[in-house]
Protein backbone atom coordinates (compact mmCIF):
# COMPACT_ATOMS: atom_id res chain seq x y z
CA UNK A 1 0.00 0.00 0.00
CA UNK A 2 0.95 3.41 -0.76
CA UNK A 3 1.22 5.96 2.03
CA UNK A 4 0.59 9.40 0.98
CA UNK A 5 1.90 11.93 3.35
CA UNK A 6 2.41 14.86 1.50
CA UNK A 7 0.31 17.79 2.56
CA UNK A 8 -0.16 21.36 0.04
CA UNK A 9 -1.17 24.28 1.97
CA UNK A 10 -0.66 28.14 1.58
CA UNK A 11 1.11 27.78 -1.70
CA UNK A 12 3.86 25.32 0.69
CA UNK A 13 4.21 21.57 -0.96
CA UNK A 14 5.88 19.21 1.50
CA UNK A 15 6.53 15.89 1.28
CA UNK A 16 5.37 15.07 4.20
CA UNK A 17 3.88 17.08 7.33
CA UNK A 18 7.17 17.13 9.23
CA UNK A 19 9.20 20.62 9.87
CA UNK A 20 12.16 21.06 12.43
CA UNK A 21 11.10 24.49 14.54
CA UNK A 22 12.79 27.67 14.36
CA UNK A 23 15.70 28.09 17.08
CA UNK A 24 16.51 24.32 17.23
CA UNK A 25 18.09 23.21 13.95
CA UNK A 26 20.35 26.56 12.85
CA UNK A 27 19.34 26.69 9.15
CA UNK A 28 19.15 23.26 8.51
CA UNK A 29 23.24 23.18 7.24
CA UNK A 30 24.37 22.03 10.48
CA UNK A 31 22.54 19.09 10.55
CA UNK A 32 22.61 18.13 6.79
CA UNK A 33 25.38 15.42 7.98
CA UNK A 34 23.69 13.93 10.86
CA UNK A 35 19.89 13.96 8.95
CA UNK A 36 18.55 13.33 5.39
CA UNK A 37 16.62 16.14 5.26
CA UNK A 38 15.15 14.96 1.91
CA UNK A 39 13.16 12.90 4.51
CA UNK A 40 11.11 15.52 5.97
CA UNK A 41 8.91 18.22 4.64
CA UNK A 42 11.25 20.96 5.70
CA UNK A 43 13.36 23.54 7.84
CA UNK A 44 12.81 26.78 9.55
CA UNK A 45 15.59 28.54 10.27
CA UNK A 46 16.73 30.98 13.65
CA UNK A 47 14.96 33.92 13.11
CA UNK A 48 17.08 36.46 11.11
CA UNK A 49 16.74 40.30 12.80
CA UNK A 50 18.00 43.40 10.65
CA UNK A 51 21.35 43.10 12.37
CA UNK A 52 23.90 41.15 14.07
CA UNK A 53 22.43 39.90 17.75
CA UNK A 54 24.66 38.31 20.29
CA UNK A 55 21.99 37.08 22.16
CA UNK A 56 21.28 36.49 26.21
CA UNK A 57 24.44 35.87 28.79
CA UNK A 58 24.69 31.89 29.59
CA UNK A 59 23.20 29.50 30.35
CA UNK A 60 21.09 29.98 27.79
CA UNK A 61 19.53 26.64 27.90
CA UNK A 62 18.06 24.96 31.43
CA UNK A 63 16.51 21.33 31.34
CA UNK A 64 13.03 20.70 33.29
CA UNK A 65 10.84 17.70 34.03
CA UNK A 66 9.34 17.00 30.89
CA UNK A 67 10.95 20.07 29.28
CA UNK A 68 13.38 22.44 28.45
CA UNK A 69 13.57 26.32 29.35
CA UNK A 70 15.91 28.53 26.99
CA UNK A 71 16.72 32.06 26.71
CA UNK A 72 18.48 32.32 23.84
CA UNK A 73 17.75 36.11 22.84
CA UNK A 74 17.19 36.13 19.58
CA UNK A 75 21.26 35.53 18.22
CA UNK A 76 22.01 35.32 14.63
CA UNK A 77 23.84 36.90 12.36
CA UNK A 78 21.83 39.52 10.90
CA UNK A 79 20.26 39.74 7.78
CA UNK A 80 23.56 40.70 5.81
CA UNK A 81 25.41 37.79 7.90
CA UNK A 82 22.43 35.46 6.66
CA UNK A 83 22.91 36.71 3.40
CA UNK A 84 26.28 36.42 3.05
CA UNK A 85 27.04 33.46 4.70
CA UNK A 86 23.83 30.81 4.83
CA UNK A 87 21.65 32.14 2.42
CA UNK A 88 23.07 30.23 -0.81
CA UNK A 89 23.28 26.90 0.45
CA UNK A 90 19.75 27.11 2.18
CA UNK A 91 18.00 27.96 -0.50
CA UNK A 92 19.76 24.46 -1.95
CA UNK A 93 18.26 22.04 1.12
CA UNK A 94 16.59 19.18 -0.14
CA UNK A 95 13.26 19.71 1.47
CA UNK A 96 10.61 23.36 2.11
CA UNK A 97 12.98 25.77 2.90
CA UNK A 98 10.85 28.84 5.55
CA UNK A 99 12.80 31.76 6.44
CA UNK A 100 12.00 32.94 10.43
CA UNK A 101 12.19 36.88 10.95
CA UNK A 102 11.62 38.75 13.61
CA UNK A 103 11.77 42.70 14.14
CA UNK A 104 11.47 45.05 17.05
CA UNK A 105 9.56 47.55 14.56
CA UNK A 106 6.93 47.07 11.36
CA UNK A 107 9.87 48.65 9.51
CA UNK A 108 12.45 45.90 10.24
CA UNK A 109 9.23 42.99 8.97
CA UNK A 110 9.11 45.06 6.20
CA UNK A 111 12.39 45.59 5.25
CA UNK A 112 13.42 42.06 6.35
CA UNK A 113 10.04 40.73 4.19
CA UNK A 114 11.51 42.96 0.95
CA UNK A 115 14.72 41.77 1.18
CA UNK A 116 14.64 38.08 1.26
CA UNK A 117 10.77 37.59 0.15
CA UNK A 118 11.23 37.15 -3.19
CA UNK A 119 14.79 35.27 -3.26
CA UNK A 120 14.70 31.98 -4.92
CA UNK A 121 14.37 28.67 -2.84
CA UNK A 122 12.67 30.65 -0.05
CA UNK A 123 9.73 28.56 -0.05
CA UNK A 124 7.69 30.52 2.92
CA UNK A 125 8.32 33.33 5.51
CA UNK A 126 7.58 32.81 8.99
CA UNK A 127 6.80 35.96 11.05
CA UNK A 128 8.25 35.38 14.49
CA UNK A 129 6.06 37.71 16.84
CA UNK A 130 6.38 35.95 19.91
CA UNK A 131 10.15 35.70 21.17
CA UNK A 132 9.24 35.77 24.96
CA UNK A 133 13.43 36.32 26.00
CA UNK A 134 13.84 39.72 24.80
CA UNK A 135 13.00 43.36 25.72
CA UNK A 136 9.88 44.15 22.87
CA UNK A 137 10.02 40.47 21.14
CA UNK A 138 6.22 39.92 22.36
CA UNK A 139 4.95 43.61 21.65
CA UNK A 140 3.46 42.68 18.24
CA UNK A 141 2.15 38.87 19.67
CA UNK A 142 0.21 40.56 22.06
CA UNK A 143 -1.65 42.92 20.38
CA UNK A 144 -3.97 42.30 18.14
CA UNK A 145 -4.33 45.68 16.29
CA UNK A 146 -0.67 46.36 15.73
CA UNK A 147 -0.53 42.31 14.61
CA UNK A 148 -2.73 43.17 11.85
CA UNK A 149 -1.22 45.87 10.90
CA UNK A 150 2.11 44.44 10.95
CA UNK A 151 0.86 41.20 8.57
CA UNK A 152 -0.48 43.78 6.47
CA UNK A 153 2.12 45.42 6.09
CA UNK A 154 4.59 42.30 4.91
CA UNK A 155 1.71 40.99 2.69
CA UNK A 156 1.76 43.61 0.23
CA UNK A 157 5.62 43.03 0.12
CA UNK A 158 6.05 39.56 -0.72
CA UNK A 159 4.19 36.72 -3.04
CA UNK A 160 5.26 33.85 -0.99
CA UNK A 161 3.15 32.46 1.80
CA UNK A 162 3.28 34.15 5.23
CA UNK A 163 3.20 32.00 8.02
CA UNK A 164 2.56 33.84 11.64
CA UNK A 165 4.74 32.16 14.53
CA UNK A 166 1.94 33.18 17.63
CA UNK A 167 2.65 33.18 21.17
CA UNK A 168 0.80 31.26 23.82
CA UNK A 169 1.87 33.97 26.50
CA UNK A 170 -1.44 35.51 26.01
CA UNK A 171 -4.93 35.48 27.46
CA UNK A 172 -6.90 34.62 24.50
CA UNK A 173 -5.22 33.52 21.57
CA UNK A 174 -7.84 32.89 19.23
CA UNK A 175 -7.86 36.94 19.23
CA UNK A 176 -4.05 36.81 17.96
CA UNK A 177 -5.37 34.11 15.20
CA UNK A 178 -7.99 36.27 13.86
CA UNK A 179 -5.45 39.31 13.88
CA UNK A 180 -3.23 37.36 11.93
CA UNK A 181 -5.61 35.98 9.62
CA UNK A 182 -7.11 39.84 9.11
CA UNK A 183 -3.55 41.04 8.19
CA UNK A 184 -3.27 38.37 5.44
CA UNK A 185 -1.55 35.63 6.90
CA UNK A 186 -1.46 32.25 5.11
CA UNK A 187 -0.99 30.08 7.39
CA UNK A 188 -0.21 30.46 11.17
CA UNK A 189 2.26 28.67 13.59
CA UNK A 190 1.46 27.74 17.10
CA UNK A 191 2.82 27.40 20.11
CA UNK A 192 5.73 29.27 20.83
CA UNK A 193 7.54 29.39 23.99
CA UNK A 194 5.55 29.59 27.04
CA UNK A 195 7.20 32.12 29.56
CA UNK A 196 8.46 30.17 32.75
CA UNK A 197 11.34 29.92 34.92
CA UNK A 198 13.75 28.08 37.17
CA UNK A 199 15.30 28.78 40.43
CA UNK A 200 18.61 27.60 42.40
CA UNK A 201 17.31 28.86 45.45
CA UNK A 202 20.46 27.91 47.67
CA UNK A 203 22.25 30.02 45.48
CA UNK A 204 18.84 32.50 45.29
CA UNK A 205 19.90 33.12 41.75
CA UNK A 206 17.69 31.71 38.74
CA UNK A 207 19.13 29.45 36.44
CA UNK A 208 18.99 30.99 33.04
CA UNK A 209 21.17 33.81 32.25
CA UNK A 210 18.80 36.39 30.81
CA UNK A 211 18.24 39.52 32.14
CA UNK A 212 14.54 38.88 33.07
CA UNK A 213 15.73 35.59 34.94
CA UNK A 214 12.60 33.80 32.54
CA UNK A 215 13.13 31.82 29.53
CA UNK A 216 10.80 29.71 26.82
CA UNK A 217 9.52 26.57 27.97
CA UNK A 218 9.19 23.78 24.86
CA UNK A 219 9.32 19.87 25.35
CA UNK A 220 6.63 17.38 26.18
CA UNK A 221 5.19 19.47 29.46
CA UNK A 222 3.52 21.91 26.80
CA UNK A 223 2.14 19.39 24.13
CA UNK A 224 -1.40 19.05 25.90
CA UNK A 225 -1.10 23.11 26.49
CA UNK A 226 -0.46 22.87 22.58
CA UNK A 227 -2.75 21.19 21.64
CA UNK A 228 -5.72 23.01 23.67
CA UNK A 229 -4.63 26.62 21.66
CA UNK A 230 -4.34 24.70 18.50
CA UNK A 231 -7.89 23.52 18.69
CA UNK A 232 -9.55 26.79 19.97
CA UNK A 233 -7.61 28.49 16.94
CA UNK A 234 -9.01 25.76 14.89
CA UNK A 235 -12.07 26.44 15.69
CA UNK A 236 -12.20 30.14 15.04
CA UNK A 237 -9.81 30.65 11.65
CA UNK A 238 -10.06 28.96 8.52
CA UNK A 239 -6.24 29.28 7.28
CA UNK A 240 -3.88 26.60 7.63
CA UNK A 241 -2.34 25.65 10.88
CA UNK A 242 1.26 24.52 12.07
CA UNK A 243 1.19 22.30 14.99
CA UNK A 244 4.22 23.16 17.80
CA UNK A 245 4.47 21.60 21.37
CA UNK A 246 6.63 18.78 22.93
CA UNK A 247 6.28 16.64 19.92
CA UNK A 248 8.28 13.56 20.49
CA UNK A 249 7.11 10.74 17.78
CA UNK A 250 4.37 9.59 15.77
CA UNK A 251 1.66 9.66 17.34
CA UNK A 252 2.14 12.95 19.08
CA UNK A 253 1.83 13.77 15.33
CA UNK A 254 -1.11 12.05 14.80
CA UNK A 255 -2.66 14.19 17.87
CA UNK A 256 -2.13 17.68 16.59
CA UNK A 257 -3.17 15.94 13.06
CA UNK A 258 -6.64 15.44 14.16
CA UNK A 259 -7.14 18.69 15.96
CA UNK A 260 -6.65 20.33 12.71
CA UNK A 261 -2.96 21.08 12.21
CA UNK A 262 -1.67 20.53 8.42
CA UNK A 263 1.71 19.90 9.03
CA UNK A 264 4.05 20.04 12.45
CA UNK A 265 7.08 21.44 13.41
CA UNK A 266 9.62 19.18 15.97
CA UNK A 267 11.84 21.72 18.46
CA UNK A 268 12.80 20.53 21.88
CA UNK A 269 13.17 16.86 20.31
CA UNK A 270 16.18 18.03 18.24
CA UNK A 271 18.61 18.92 20.78
CA UNK A 272 18.25 15.30 22.33
CA UNK A 273 18.95 13.60 18.52
CA UNK A 274 19.38 15.93 15.06
CA UNK A 275 17.76 13.26 13.29
CA UNK A 276 14.41 13.12 15.54
CA UNK A 277 12.70 14.61 12.72
CA UNK A 278 13.72 11.98 9.93
CA UNK A 279 13.07 9.14 12.47
CA UNK A 280 9.21 10.65 13.29
CA UNK A 281 8.54 10.85 9.78
CA UNK A 282 9.59 7.60 8.90
CA UNK A 283 7.88 6.02 12.20
CA UNK A 284 4.12 8.32 10.93
CA UNK A 285 4.65 6.51 7.59
CA UNK A 286 4.70 2.86 9.42
CA UNK A 287 2.08 3.83 11.75
CA UNK A 288 -0.68 5.09 8.79
CA UNK A 289 0.75 1.19 7.02
CA UNK A 290 -0.33 -0.23 10.49
CA UNK A 291 -3.51 1.91 10.91
CA UNK A 292 -4.44 1.75 7.08
CA UNK A 293 -4.33 5.28 6.50
CA UNK A 294 -3.49 5.66 2.88
CA UNK A 295 -3.70 9.35 2.72
CA UNK A 296 -2.65 11.12 5.66
CA UNK A 297 -4.32 14.47 5.28
CA UNK A 298 -7.91 13.36 5.05
CA UNK A 299 -7.17 13.51 9.05
CA UNK A 300 -6.57 16.83 9.41
CA UNK A 301 -9.35 18.27 11.89
CA UNK A 302 -11.19 14.96 12.35
CA UNK A 303 -11.11 15.59 15.92
CA UNK A 304 -14.64 14.98 17.60
CA UNK A 305 -15.35 16.37 20.56
CA UNK A 306 -19.02 16.70 21.97
CA UNK A 307 -20.56 19.71 21.49
CA UNK A 308 -17.39 21.29 19.48
O1 LIG B 1 15.96 33.33 20.75
C1 LIG B 1 15.18 33.01 21.67
O2 LIG B 1 15.47 33.14 22.86
C2 LIG B 1 13.84 32.47 21.37
C3 LIG B 1 13.04 32.90 20.34
BR1 LIG B 1 13.61 34.13 19.08
C4 LIG B 1 11.71 32.40 20.21
O3 LIG B 1 10.91 32.76 19.33
N1 LIG B 1 11.30 31.49 21.13
C5 LIG B 1 12.10 31.06 22.13
O4 LIG B 1 11.67 30.23 22.93
N2 LIG B 1 13.37 31.55 22.24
Amino acid sequence: MTIDLGCSFAGLNLRNPILVASGTYGSGLEAAPLADLSRIGGVVTKSVTTKARRGNPAPRIYETNGGMLNSIGLMNPGADGFAAKVLQEFTHLPCARILNIAGESVDDFATLTQRFGAVEGVDALELNVSCPNVSGGLDFGTRPAELTALVRECRGRTQRPLIVKLTPNVTDIVELAQAAVAGGADALSLVNTYQGMAVDWRRKRPELGSPSGMGGLSGPAIKPLALAALWRVRRAVSVPLIGIGGIRNADDVMEFIVCGASAVQLGTANFADPAAPVQVAAALDALCRREGISVLRELVGSLQVPRA
